[in-house]
């Protein structure tokens, strides 16, 4: 809808700037304010909180966005979500919530009135109340903002597929200085005005970070104007002190933004118009601290970044700083804005949206009240057809590839597929034959598979893959992020943020469930052929296990069947961080569809065919996680049956990690008793594992047999090599499992010395023929499984 734009009448300006007072006096009041809250006596040092805790800095700016926001989505009727980079404005958000009633509406005890005002400002950044920032308590947020530079990043993914939305996103100019942040700009190339929704960027150019003026803000403002237009965009820049000039200026900017949006919408939408159009982005230049007290101490603080946390810091114990507080807060005039019951005047209430209008109670802030099942096709059509144990050979994301297609295919408005550049790569571009990699940018001949429609997301940041992703989840979609394993460790700190907000939101009642995270990590640490050791760190796993249980999952599936059934199971869950590990080198073949799924439901077998105790007694049991680990044990378990054929082995794999874990740990964990039976009370385990070796350990460690525990991993030895030679460097090769049997087992050292060296002569063979032939030694190349 376009609307004309048209000066603002006195009486609108009138009630925006109330509207932004009452929302600055209950964003002080929250930060300084124990009791008194309206100010009907004098302010004594018991009214205020004997520990000061909040950010003011950014606030006034937050304010005077939200209010003009509330203006035109009333006057247009707009669909709008606010996404608040500096979160740690979170009183000024919180003060918006209660305006518009949102807050009363789900925290009952905190009414619209003097009661619930006071309970407002004693609950914030109190024990026991809520948290400084946006936090996943605070209604309308998908963005707790405490970790800065992921604003933008959820805009555009909270945008995807959502053609009726706009995303409203203020940026502090300093989270603008942050990698993640910088490399949002280009997010205008993935969205398409034609099928998702918009993002206006709000830059909030206050011009101070914590202690430091901000780059933005102290280059030549051309310098600026002329980035953003770089980046595609069509910045206008609203600057000023002056309430009455910013008010007329900023909503005139907001109109002709929105108008803006509409016509580019409305052209897409009628098949014309370009398919990379110059988006409308705000530039606001207000002092940071605006309306607060100009100096303190004699030293200047409104403007400056002083003003970033709390002003007057002595205001409960130093009369003249509490006089200046009670002044400040005065000078927002809180007898015109709030009633004798202390709820906001009509004029207040009648101004912001009503029901889902309100940004605070917009459902798309609360992706799990709109989150609909995917459709997913039977995996079962997709398994390879094992006739016989390790039979044929298959890239197990190749095998994935069709089915995440049809997934695809079967759900065009409601799910994507995210990766840094590698989805050729790790072997999943069958979902190119029904989708394209969206791309709004030129498109030459030679470009294959782009186009302004796709649901796979390629761009080369792993941040922006992940905040799209996050965007798009929290929302209520779904997703995968497929990446290089050594490289997701970039998004390290993102994952931390995404796993807490989901540990929040599981105690927020109000808050609906939203579908998994999901990470697909292929060209793992043991297959860097032309790579080497820069592409090689199976540590995320060890990061991820760091988070709550009830939030992750980790799955290690050995072959290409058991994926199938796992990326099923990550793609029905809610509420999940979902790691899994696969490879996409051709593999043996372990399991037939029907055992890959009982073993994926169990999360831990004993594979009965691989071992020689019969399914009794074993002497030793190997065990082995991850798909290179398990073909290495299995090759140590056929050279134990054709050398030891009187020992008594028992092959374990595990499929789900956290199953080590006892269940008091972990959700999946193995109870002690099965745990006991699976892997012995007292027999050797000699446990081949994917990653870094501590992290069995640590898993385990309360387990009866955790002392015969061996564990043989990734010991950060790689280098460019052949892939045996790669895991000879870290003596996870079968021969070394071997040698390890028999230095374990009792009384096998002196009956196995033989073998014992035959093995270490065997290695040092391979490890010789590598040197000569650059490839790997036809004894290991052309092992498979005996039939
Ligand atoms: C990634 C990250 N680094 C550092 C911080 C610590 N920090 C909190 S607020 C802030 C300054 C933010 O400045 P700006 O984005 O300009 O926000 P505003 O001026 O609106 O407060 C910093 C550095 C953080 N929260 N996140
Ligand atoms: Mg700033």
């Amino acid at each position: 809808m376009t609307v004309t734009t048209a000066e603002l009448t006195g009486t609108e300006l009138a009630t925006l700037d109330a509207y932004w007072r009452a929302a600055n006096y209950l964003t002080v009041g929250q930060i300084y304010l124990l009791d008194n809250p309206l100010l009907r006596e004098p302010l004594r040092r018991e009214h205020i909180k004997p520990r000061l805790l909040g950010h003011w800095g950014t606030s006034p700016g937050l304010n005077l966005i939200y209010a003009h926001l509330n203006r035109v989505i009333a006057a247009r009727d707009l669909n709008m979500i606010f996404i608040c980079g500096p979160g740690h404005g979170g009183p000024a958000v919180v003060a918006n919530t209660w305006l518009e009633g949102t807050f009363s509406d789900l925290y009952p005890s905190v009414s619209m009135d003097a009661a619930g005002m006071a309970r407002l400002f004693r609950q914030f950044s109190f024990p026991g109340g809520i948290p400084s920032h946006v936090a996943a308590e605070v209604p309308g947020s998908i963005h707790e903002g405490g970790e800065l530079g992921y604003s933008l990043m959820h805009a555009y993914g909270a945008a995807f597929d959502n053609p009726g939305l706009v995303v409203a996103c203020v940026i502090g100019d300093g989270e603008a200085e942050t990698g993640p942040l910088a490399a949002s700009w280009l997010g205008n190339t993935f969205l398409n005005p034609a099928r998702d929704g918009a993002v206006l960027p709000i830059l909030h150019l206050n011009g101070y970070k914590i202690a430091n003026p901000t780059v933005l803000a102290r280059i030549p403002v051309e310098d600026l104007m002329s980035m953003l237009r770089g980046y595609g965009y069509r910045p206008t820049l609203v600057d000023g002190d002056d309430p009455t000039t910013v008010h007329r200026e900023l909503a005139a900017a907001l109109d002709r933004a929105l108008d803006n949006i509409a016509e580019i919408q409305a052209q897409a939408r009628a098949g014309r118009g370009p398919t990379r159009p110059r988006w409308p982005v705000l530039v606001l230049r207000t002092p940071k601290g605006w309306t607060g007290p100009a100096k303190v101490a004699g030293l200047p603080v409104e403007g400056t970044w002083r003003s970033h946390q709390v002003p007057l810091g002595g205001a409960r114990d130093d009369p003249e700083q509490r006089a200046a507080l009670e002044e400040w807060l005065r000078s927002y005039r809180p007898e015109e804005l709030f009633d004798a019951d202390g709820a906001p005047v009509p004029e207040l209430r009648a101004f912001p949206p009503t029901g889902d209008r309100r940004m605070s109670a917009n459902p798309h802030a609360n992706g799990g009240i709109l989150l609909r099942d995917l459709v997913l096709p039977d995996y079962r059509r997709y398994a390879v057809p094992v006739t016989r144990h390790g039979g044929p050979p298959a890239s197990a994301t190749r095998v994935l590839g069709p089915w995440l297609r049809d997934v695809i295919r079967a759900n065009p408005d409601r799910f994507r597929l995210f990766g840094p550049d590698e989805v050729t790569s790790n072997r999943l571009d069958a979902t190119f034959q029904v989708t394209d990699r969206v791309f709004t940018g030129a498109i030459l001949p030679s470009d294959e598979h782009l186009g302004a429609d796709g649901q796979v997301v390629e761009v080369l940041s792993e941040h922006l893959c992940q905040g799209f992703l996050e965007g798009y989840l929290l929302t209520g979609r779904h997703g995968l992020f497929t990446s290089y394993e050594a490289f997701i460790h970039i998004v390290d700190s993102m994952f931390n943020q995404h796993a807490k907000w989901l540990k929040v939101s599981n105690q927020v009642p109000w808050r609906r469930p939203i579908a998994s995270l999901n990470y697909l990590l292929s060209s793992h640490v043991w297959r860097q052929d032309h790579n080497g050791f820069s592409h090689q760190d199976p540590g995320f796993i060890d990061h991820v296990v760091n988070k709550k249980a009830e939030i992750v999952r980790v799955f290690l599936p050995p072959d290409a069947n058991t994926l199938l059934p796992v990326m099923d199971w990550c793609l029905r869950s809610r509420q999940f961080v979902n790691v899994v590990v696969a490879g996409k080198q051709v593999q043996p073949t372990w399991l037939s569809l029907d055992e890959a799924v009982r073993h994926v439901q169990r999360g831990i077998s004993i594979w009965e065919w691989a071992g020689t105790d019969g399914g009794g007694d074993p002497d030793v049991v190997l065990a082995c996680a991850g798909d290179v680990p398990t073909l290495e044990t299995l090759a140590a378990a056929d050279l134990l049956r054709r050398h030891l054929p009187r020992l008594r082995v028992r092959v374990v794999n595990v499929v789900n990690l956290m199953a080590l874990q006892p269940p008091s740990e972990h959700p999946f964990g193995m109870p002690d008793a099965e745990f006991d039976i699976v892997f012995t009370r007292d027999r050797p385990i000699i446990f081949a594992y994917h990653g870094y070796p501590w992290l069995i350990h640590r898993l385990t460690y309360r387990r009866t047999n955790h002392d015969n525990l061996h564990v043989r991993g990734y010991k950060e030895e790689g280098t460019t090599t052949t892939p045996f030679d790669m895991v000879m460097l870290n003596d996870l090769d079968r021969f070394h499992l071997v040698i390890d049997v028999i230095d374990r087992v009792p009384g096998l050292g002196q009956t196995a010395a033989g073998l014992r060296q035959l093995m270490v002569d065997t290695r040092l063979d391979c490890r010789d023929y590598t040197r000569r032939y650059g490839e790997d030694h036809p004894v290991v190349r052309d092992w498979h499984w005996p039939s």
